[in-house]
């Protein structure tokens, strides 16, 4: 088991690695580095930015610790670069935060968010379900960005073994 987070985080940080290698100053690697595997540097868009998430295909695995620090959580999408207005899937894995261990979660919310313009995921229903043989694995179908530009996905643990937290991960959805 150990074996498996720890092969998942390195990966994180090996993808992280390849993208940063592709120009970026060193000062944005360290900081980086020093930041985790959040997705944090997707929090402001550039035309890099951009350039940065279409280098990533064909997988899409965002990976963090939650906001207030109880879980570490890892996201896959399906289709890995969900286009703007098409339908996708989310499974998200949730762990302890040193990744020690999947969590039990019995209630988790999952939506998109457009924080610059304070509005979510429109005219659709995403449906989660816990997984019933896998510890801390849920999945969301149905998930749509109405719009291009910078979206939240958010992973809201409403009541798990660790307590509530929600983990958010900015991804940009190009035009
Ligand atoms: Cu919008």
């Amino acid at each position: 088991m150990n074996a498996r987070f720890t092969a998942r985080s390195t990966a994180c940080f090996t993808a992280r690695a390849t993208r940063w290698s592709a120009g970026l100053a060193a000062p944005l690697l360290v900081f980086a580095l020093m930041s985790g595997c959040g997705g944090v540097d997707e929090a402001t868009p550039s035309p890099d930015a951009k350039s940065d998430h279409q280098a990533a295909a064909p997988e899409t695995r965002l990976s963090g610790p939650s906001v207030a620090g109880r879980y570490h959580v890892t996201v896959t999408l399906s289709p890995a670069a969900p286009a703007v207005a098409t339908y996708f899937d989310l499974r998200a894995e949730v762990f302890a935060a040193d990744l020690s261990a999947p969590v039990t979660v019995t209630d988790v919310v999952v939506d998109g968010w457009m924080p610059m313009h304070k509005h979510g995921m429109e005219g659709v229903s995403p449906k989660t379900t816990l997984s019933a043989s896998q510890v801390g694995v849920i999945e969301t179908a149905g998930l749509f960005f109405n719009m291009p530009g910078q979206w939240q996905l958010r992973v809201n643990i409403k009541t798990g073994a660790l307590g509530p937290d929600t983990a958010v991960f900015p991804f940009f959805v190009g035009p």
